[in-house]
C-alpha cells in the first residue's frame, strides 16, 4: 500500500494527526519526544460517491483505498540519518506547528511554520548531503579505474553539490538511470513531500499560513492548513455524526479527505472503482495505467485473459441509479487494453482463461 510518513519538530502535532487520519489513539503528550518508535496504522481513504456506489448496488462490502501512515520520531538534528533505508515511504508529510496554545511547551523551532519549514528543508538536505559525500568519494575512486561507473559517479557528484547547497533533489530532473543509482540511498529530499501546518481551532488566517509555507517550499509541493486537534476529536466520533460535525464547524469534507487526497494527487495516483453485490472497491493506480494493467491489481486472471473493459464514470452511474442503468442508457462504453484509466471509472473487466 501507499505510504506517507509523518516528519517534523517535536511537539508540532504529528502523533494528534496520525490518530486523526488513523482513527488510532497513539499516545499524545506536551512534551517532546514521546514517540520513539514510528508507528504505522492505516487511514481509510473517506469517499462519499463509493459508499453511495455501494448503496445503489447492494454491495454486502465496502473497501475503501487505504493510505499507509508512518508516524516517524520526532526530527532532531543529525536523527534523519539512515531513517529512509529499509521502509522508506513513498512520501513525506511534513507537520509544521502554526498554533501556539500555551498549554504545548515551545522548542527551539518555535511556532513560525515559516522558520520550521527552512529548517526542516536544511535538516533533509543535509542528512542526504552526508550520505552523497561518503558515496561520491567512493565512486570517485571506483570509476577512475572502471569506465562504465563514470555516468553514476557524475549524478551523484552533481547531486551532492546540490544537497549541500540546501537544494532537495526532487527540485531537479534526473533520469531513471540516475533515479535507480540512487535508489539504494534512499534519499529523503528525493520524495515528494506534502506540507501540513497545524493551525489553531479559531483560526481565520489559514489561508495566510499556507501562502507563507509555499513561499518557503519547494513550488511543487502542496501545502495544506489542518487543525490537528479538532481532527483528531472528530476522528473518534461515529462515522454517522463527523459529516455533519465538519458541516457544523465549516470544515468541509475534513481534513482525512483533503490530506489524502492531496497526497494521491503528488504521487500522480489515480483511482478507479469496481463494484458488484459482494463488493464495492476503490483501487488506486499511477495516472497513465493502461485498462489491461490496472485489471491486474484486480486480479491476475484478469491481466492475463483481458478481452475488454466496460467504463463509464462514477458520478454518471450514480445519476443515472446503478451499472444496469448507465449500460442501458448508453453511457458505458467500451475500452480496449490500453485505455489509460481516469480518475472516478468505474470499470467492468471481461476476461476469459
Ligand atoms: N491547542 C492545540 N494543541 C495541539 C494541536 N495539535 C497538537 N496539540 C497538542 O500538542 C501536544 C503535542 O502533540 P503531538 O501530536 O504529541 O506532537 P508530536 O511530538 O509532533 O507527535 C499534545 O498535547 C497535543 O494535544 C493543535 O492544533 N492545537
Ligand atoms: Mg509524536
Amino acid at each position: 500500500m501507499t505510504s506517507a510518513g509523518l516528519l517534523g519538530f517535536p511537539n508540532v502535532g504529528k502523533t494528534t494527526l496520525f490518530n486523526a487520519l488513523t482513527g488510532l489513539e497513539a499516545f499524545t503528550a506536551p512534551h517532546p519526544y514521546t514517540t520513539t518508535q514510528p508507528k504505522i496504522g492505516t487511514a481509510k481513504v473517506p469517499d462519499r460517491v463509493l459508499d453511495r456506489l455501494a448503496a445503489l448496488e447492494k454491495s454486502r462490502k465496502v473497501t475503501h483505498a487505504g493510505l499507509d501512515l508512518v508516524d516517524l520520531p520526532a526530527v532532531r538534528s543529525g536523527s534523519l540519518r539512515g531513517l529512509g533505508a529499509g521502509r522508506e515511504p513513498d512520501l513525506l508529510l511534513a507537520v509544521l506547528r502554526a498554533h501556539d496554545s500555551e498549554a504545548v511547551p515551545v522548542g527551539e523551532h518555535g511556532t513560525d511554520p515559516v522558520g520550521q519549514a527552512d529548517d526542516l528543508l536544511v535538516e533533509v538536505a543535509l542528512s542526504d548531503f552526508e550520505m552523497f559525500e561518503r558515496r561520491n568519494e567512493r565512486l570517485t575512486k571506483e570509476a577512475a579505474a572502471d569506465p562504465h561507473l563514470r555516468p553514476v559517479a557524475e549524478a551523484v557528484a552533481r547531486a551532492a553539490e546540490r544537497l549541500g547547497e540546501g537544494i532537495p533533489l526532487r527540485q531537479l530532473t534526473w533520469s531513471d538511470i540516475e533515479t535507480r543509482a540512487f535508489r539504494d540511498m534512499a534519499p529523503l529530499s528525493l520524495l515528494p513531500c506534502v506540507w501540513v501546518a497545524n493551525v489553531a481551532e479559531d483560526d481565520g488566517g489559514n489561508d495566510k499560513v499556507v501562502g507563507q509555507v509555499r513561499e518557503a517550499v519547494p513550488t511543487t509541493d502542496p501545502v495544506l492548513a489542518v487543525s490537528a486537534l479538532i481532527e483528531e476529536e472528530v476522528a473518534g466520533l461515529e462515522a454517522s455524526e463527523r459529516a455533519e460535525v465538519y458541516e457544523g464547524l465549516g470544515l468541509g469534507e475534513g481534513a482525512p479527505a483533503r490530506v489524502v487526497r492531496t497526497v494521491y494527487e503528488a504521487l500522480g495516483l489515480v483511482t478507479f472503482y469496481t463494484v458488484n453485490r459482494r463488493d464495492a472497491r476503490a483501487w488506486t493506480v499511477p495516472a497513465g495505467t493502461g485498462a489491461r494493467e490496472a485489471a491486474g491489481r484486480i486480479h491476475s486472471d484478469m491481466e492475463r485473459g483481458f478481452i475488454r473493459a466496460e467504463v463509464a464514470p462514477i458520478q454518471e452511474v450514480i445519476r443515472l441509479g446503478g451499472w444496469a442503468n448507465a449500460r442501458s442508457d448508453g453511457a458505458v462504453r467500451v475500452e480496449g487494453r490500453d485505455y489509460e484509466v481516469r480518475d472516478g471509472d468505474v470499470m467492468m473487466v471481461r476476461f476469459s482463461v
